[in-house]
């Protein structure tokens, strides 16, 4: 099948101009200027597809690299299947997602990685790697992640925060740090202190405070900062690239600023929630309904300026990559485990679908230039996670993974409870965004047109990936 996208403005972190994009197959063949006449003028005629993107923009398809598809979490699972999910994040313009594999203390990391391609073989409706959650630090999973390495999983997450699940030890971070150094690969954090956290959220159900909005109150800016400036500090000791997940205090990337600027290799990625929502606004909503908004790193204050600032280091490049932590429950039954106990309210929010036009509103509103949304939601985490130049361009020989994006569309999101994530509300209810995902093309099968679904489960493809273009 060969396909014309005519007319559009193909948009990179390069720059935006007036382009053809012609794909041959699952691959981009040319991105042909106008009045370039070396391709021949016929060429219209001699494709099976012309689609018109005229004031439209054309994109690399998004690229989430930070999801939880069937997560084992607080007693139950996430609520996307790989099915599900990346059926929905394909509705809105993600043609790739990154995973989490888990690996649960006591058990082989290879097992879970194991486990993790069991759940996604098969099922997925846009292409998808791994990055692999050691969640016990010892000789043999040190062991494993060399192995791993080689089968394309080149970047490992660590918790610094939920003891007695996730979490590891200082000593057991800088083993695994000297483990990365050696092996090239890339230490992902998940920064809070669990350890103080979980003192703040004993105390605070003594006293009676039970509401979803103390899982905020109890995990307080300081408990990111602390733990990014110590992860940075275990880093620097071992000479270890880091990247440090969901980033939502202004105080945890102003840590992360001053070690970027001393020259260390660290990374921060934030989410839309820490953009737009907030403790106030959300989480504090009367009864149980803020359970819909209980995720980690906690959604923050309004009133200490956390979203500003976010924005702000996204422009300085001090944060580099917007992902969702998509991570959904359902308020029945599952948000509900946490009536009368916020510390029992699963924690996650699902997004995956909204993403690029969550982040297509901060062009809108003039927070960064539409480049940089192509940057942060698809070129970078191509470069990061060792998918470039196969994902995240528009360029001959990368997947033939396309958004076709009106800026003069309108999305209402939620509305009528018209999303596709396998959830039965929505954290984003409401939101109104200037811009639609008009056609999406996952290498080089059209899934997303007119408002129609066209994708199916299988056609995602596994990435084994290579190592991050920003390690040496
Ligand atoms: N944060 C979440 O919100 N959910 C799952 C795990 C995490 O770190
Ligand atoms: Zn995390
Ligand atoms: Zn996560």
């Amino acid at each position: 099948m060969k396909i014309l996208i005519k007319n559009g403005s193909v948009v990179t972190p390069l720059g935006t101009s007036l382009a053809n994009v012609l794909i041959d197959g699952e691959t981009i063949a040319a991105v042909i200027a106008p009045g370039d006449t070396t391709l021949g003028s016929e060429i219209e005629h001699s494709v099976d597809r012309v689609i018109d993107a005229t004031n439209k923009y054309v994109i690399p398809g998004g690229i989430d690299s930070h999801t939880h598809m069937e997560l084992p979490f607080g007693g139950t699972f996430a609520s996307d299947t790989f099915e599900t999910g990346t059926r929905a994040a394909a509705w809105g313009g993600t043609t790739t997602i990154i995973d989490f594999a888990v690996q649960k203390y006591g058990e082989r990391v290879q097992d879970g990685l194991a486990t993790w391609h069991g759940k996604a073989a098969g099922n997925c409706h846009i292409d998808y790697s791994f990055h692999q959650i050691i969640g016990g630090v010892d000789d043999d999973s040190l062991k494993a992640m060399d192995e791993l390495v080689n089968e394309g999983i080149t970047s490992f997450k660590l918790f610094m925060a939920y003891p007695g699940v996730f979490y590891s030890d200082d000593g057991q971070i800088l083993r695994a740090m000297q483990t990365a150094v050696n092996n090239g690969s890339m230490i992902m954090m998940h920064a809070e202190n669990g350890i103080a956290i979980d003192v703040l959220v004993a105390q605070a159900l003594a006293e009676g405070k039970t509401d979803p909005k103390y899982h905020s109150l109890t995990r307080p800016w300081e408990t990111e900062a602390e733990a990014t400036n110590r992860a940075i500090m275990l880093a620097r000791m071992t000479g270890a690239p880091l990247y440090i997940v969901h980033m939502s205090a202004k105080q945890a990337v102003n840590v992360l600023q001053g070690a970027k600027d001393e020259g260390w290799n660290v990374f921060g990625e934030t989410c839309p929630q820490y953009l737009y929502l907030s403790l106030e606004d959300h989480l504090s909503q009367p009864g149980f309904e803020g359970a819909k908004w209980v995720c980690s790193t906690p959604l923050r204050s309004k009133e200490e300026g956390h979203q500003q600032e976010l924005w702000r280091y996204l422009r300085t490049n001090d944060l580099s990559i917007i992902s969702t932590d998509h991570c959904p429950f359902c308020f029945k039954e599952q948000k509900e485990l946490g009536v009368g106990d916020f510390s029992k309210i699963p924690n996650g929010i699902g997004s995956v679908e909204h993403r690029m036009d969550l982040i297509y509103q901060g062009v809108v509103d003039g927070q960064i230039s539409l480049e940089r949304w192509v940057e942060l939601c698809s070129t970078t985490p191509a470069r990061m996670f060792g998918l470039y130049p196969q994902k995240g361009a528009l360029a001959p020989g990368s997947d033939a993974d396309v958004v076709i994006y009106n800026p003069a569309g309108r999305t209402e999101i939620g509305l009528n409870k018209t999303h596709h994530m396998n959830m039965d509300h929505s954290a984003w209810e409401g939101t109104v965004i200037d811009g639609h995902v008009d056609t999406v093309i996952s290498r080089g099968k059209v899934v997303v047109e007119n408002n129609e679904y066209h994708g199916a489960k299988g056609h995602g493809k596994f990435l084994k990936r290579g190592l991050s273009q920003y390690l040496t």
